[in-house]
């Protein structure tokens, strides 16, 4: 006879904190959200600590080097999507890996003889209005002048008037040489009441420049994760089929953690490429693995070799494999279940493995109730699929702005891969949808939201780490009537807009 779980399974909606004793240093701005990424023993520390229990999903809809390098900033890592070529891949990963903060490759590159109405359709295509004049029109060019609005007026001008006549040439550019440090350069930018500084190299051609508008934002990323020559820090997303040549690729290129994206992890495919990874490339080679939801799914990867662990099955919002193929669980039950496995794991070997509950987050409290479950972090696709960085188009419909986001089981990704089960090399019927979701703004802007709401809760519970928050966390399942109790209810709301998030 089948074997009955004795629960129902239950969602995050499900679930509330109940408040415990704050003490009067427990304020948000003591609040610490360190979290380890990958496993460690007893006593030693994880090769990876995350400044904030957030990773970003490994879907073409979300994850790229843009989404990465914004993520990294605010103490969190993304997983570069695998359904896209090995170089594809490895290249993004070298950007996130090479990319220097405060430090812009020129994206509006014109020559001498570029006139006003090109000029002009560059800057409605980018939206920005400093352009560097290179000899041959390219990033890195001999650096010849640079334009901006201040430059010309459209007015007194005729549309064939070419940039050369109007530019500051470069006799009369404060520039610096291609080594100068971020202190440095805004040192320069303040002494000269610059806007922009170009880096250019011993051959005069354009390396960087770096903008006044960015002091700022390059000051205020005190969460930043960055690796030991201060790049930032990046995952990778690979599969059960190819990881022979996509992981020497990827590390190459700079990879610092990898996970293996498998709508299933309980299988044989996962354990040889985890065994595969480990073998050849070291126990220093961290690797995550899933998605499970059981007891026994967390076992067979723990004793597998995987560095950290996801949970989720069919919860993601675009994820139609319960209803497709009747497999999946709860997220919150789920990840009760695997959270008590892994501390007896942790008991019985003295290694701790991270658990990420993968998927199903609807609103900001749903974070703070995984973490309080014992998650010691999250993935989320839908979340920043809504933000500037991801790298869908923004779209105008009935006047809202929305973004695209789809699954990677849906036709439009096709990942086959992640829906591998050894047959063909094709995804038999979809298991994600292709949707839109409502555009949000800056990533900087919602997470610093998100986690005052998460550092509130937490000293509600009197809680400063997330180990105590989920030691001391007291949950209580509620009935739907007392769902209905939770929101604004019995009242004639006058925004009918409210956000609810
Ligand atoms: P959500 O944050 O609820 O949007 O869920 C994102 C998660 O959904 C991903 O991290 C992945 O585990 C899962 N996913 C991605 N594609 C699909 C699908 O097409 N079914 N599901």
């Amino acid at each position: 006879m089948a074997f009955y779980f004795s629960e129902a399974s239950h969602t995050f909606g499900e679930y509330l904190l109940v408040p415990g004793y704050s003490s009067a240093d427990c304020v948000p701005a003591n609040v610490s959200l360190a979290t380890p990424l990958v496993k460690f023993k007893k006593g030693e520390k994880p090769k990876i600590t995350m400044n904030i229990p957030m990773t970003s999903a490994i879907m073409q809809a979300v994850s790229d080097d843009k989404m990465a390098i914004a993520l990294a900033k605010e103490g969190g890592v993304s997983f570069i999507y695998g359904s896209q070529s090995i170089a594809e891949e490895a290249a993004m990963v070298a950007r996130v890996k090479t990319y220097k903060s405060g430090f812009v490759n020129s994206d509006s590159n014109i020559k001498p003889t570029t006139t006003l109405a090109e000029i002009l359709a560059l800057k409605d295509s980018t939206g920005h209005s400093t352009m560097a004049v290179t000899e041959d029109g390219t990033p890195t060019g001999k650096l010849l002048g640079i334009v901006t609005s201040r430059d010309y007026r459209v007015t007194r001008m005729t549309e064939d008037t070419k940039a050369e006549v109007f530019m500051t040439p470069f006799s009369k550019l404060v520039h610096a040489d291609a080594h100068t440090t971020l202190p440095e350069a805004n040192d320069l930018i303040w002494k000269h009441k610059l806007n922009m500084l170009p880096l250019i190299d011993k051959n005069q051609r354009l390396r960087y420049m770096v903008f006044r508008k960015d002091y700022t934002d390059n000051k205020e990323n005190e969460l930043e994760i960055i690796d030991d020559k201060k790049r930032y820090i990046v995952g990778a997303g690979i599969n059960t089929r190819d990881y022979a040549e996509r992981v020497p690729a990827l590390l190459r290129a700079g990879a610092d953690v990898l996970c293996i994206d498998s709508s299933e992890g309980f299988s044989e495919w996962q354990r040889t490429t985890l065994q595969y990874i480990h073998e050849t490339f070291g126990e220093d080679v961290k690797v995550g693995a899933g998605n499970v939801v059981d007891r026994a799914g967390f076992r067979f990867l723990a004793e597998a070799g995987a560095d950290f662990i996801k949970v989720g099955i069919g919860g993601g919002s675009i994820c139609i494999t319960r209803e497709t193929k009747g497999i999946g669980r709860g997220q919150a039950t789920a990840l009760i279940d695997v959270i008590k496995a892994r501390d007896e794991y942790y008991e019985e070997t003295g290694v701790y493995i991270p658990v990420c509950s993968d998927g199903g987050i609807v609103h900001d409290f749903h974070m703070t109730l995984a973490l309080a479950m014992g998650a010691d972090f999250m993935m989320l696709g839908r979340y920043f699929s809504r933000f500037d960085e991801s790298p869908t188009d923004k779209v105008r419909i009935n006047g809202t702005y929305l973004k695209e986001y789809w699954g990677e089981g849906s036709n439009r990704a096709r990942n086959w891969q992640r829906y591998d089960l050894g047959g063909d090399k094709k995804l038999s019927f979809e298991e994600g949808v292709d949707s839109y979701v409502p555009y949000a703004g800056s990533l900087k802007d919602n997470i610093n939201i998100t986690l005052s709401k998460l550092r509130s809760t937490m000293c509600n519970c009197g809680a400063l780490t997330l180990p105590n928050f989920r030691r001391d966390a007291k949950l209580t399942l509620v009935s739907s009537t007392s769902i209905v109790e939770g929101g604004s209810h019995d009242v004639i709301l006058k925004d009918k807009f409210s956000s609810r998030d």
